[in-house]
């Protein structure tokens, strides 16, 4: 599904497919954050294709967060069969995270991390927490991100957004051929 928004703040074009292969082909202006994207798409196994300009670093971070979330949600108009619920134990070295996941249908972030320094590589840490809360309110899920060890900020950010990932492809596994709600509707 391609997806563009354009603000006075910045522009954002994007192609994703939730069920890919993992390739990709990101263009943003925050190198760190363009690392992190390849890590989700080929950890999720999502295509993604995104380029993105803008005036600020904190709004491009933002405004990809809310698109991307919002490619998620759409491209998934019938939840029939997936698992819906997904856990990881991520490690990187010495980091190590854990990511739950429930594709409810409804938006929730417990964002449970700490980090040993304020920025690396250019990318500043709150905006972590920016991206996921912008994600996730877009994309309908409750998502807990919880830092377990790690004492390189690097490493930390990687593995949030890779466990991410991966525990998003986790949950949106076909494992059956009936809704997994009693409420019938996700
Ligand atoms: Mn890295």
């Amino acid at each position: 599904m391609k997806l563009s928004r354009k603000t006075f703040e910045t522009q954002v074009e994007l192609e994703f497919e939730p069920y890919g292969k993992g390739q990709y082909d990101i263009q943003t202006p925050i190198p760190f954050f363009t690392h992190m994207l390849e890590q989700f798409a080929k950890h999720g196994r999502f295509n993604l294709t995104l380029t993105v300009t803008g005036d600020d670093p904190h709004h491009i971070i933002e405004d990809v967060g809310i698109l991307l979330g919002k490619a998620f949600n759409d491209s998934l108009p019938d939840k029939t069969g997936i698992e819906r619920f997904a856990d990881s134990l991520i490690p990187m070295d010495e980091t190590l995270v854990q990511i739950a996941i429930d594709l409810s249908g409804r938006s929730y972030l417990a964002f449970n991390a700490t980090f040993p320094t304020t920025i690396t590589s250019g990318f500043e840490t709150e905006w972590c927490l920016e991206f996921m809360t912008a994600f996730l309110q877009n994309a309908k899920m409750a998502l807990h991100i919880t830092t377990l060890a790690g004492k390189n900020t690097h490493h930390m950010l990687e593995a949030i957004f890779k466990g991410t990932a991966i525990t998003l492809r986790r949950a949106l596994m076909i494992t059956s051929d009936s809704l997994p709600s009693t409420k019938g509707v996700l």
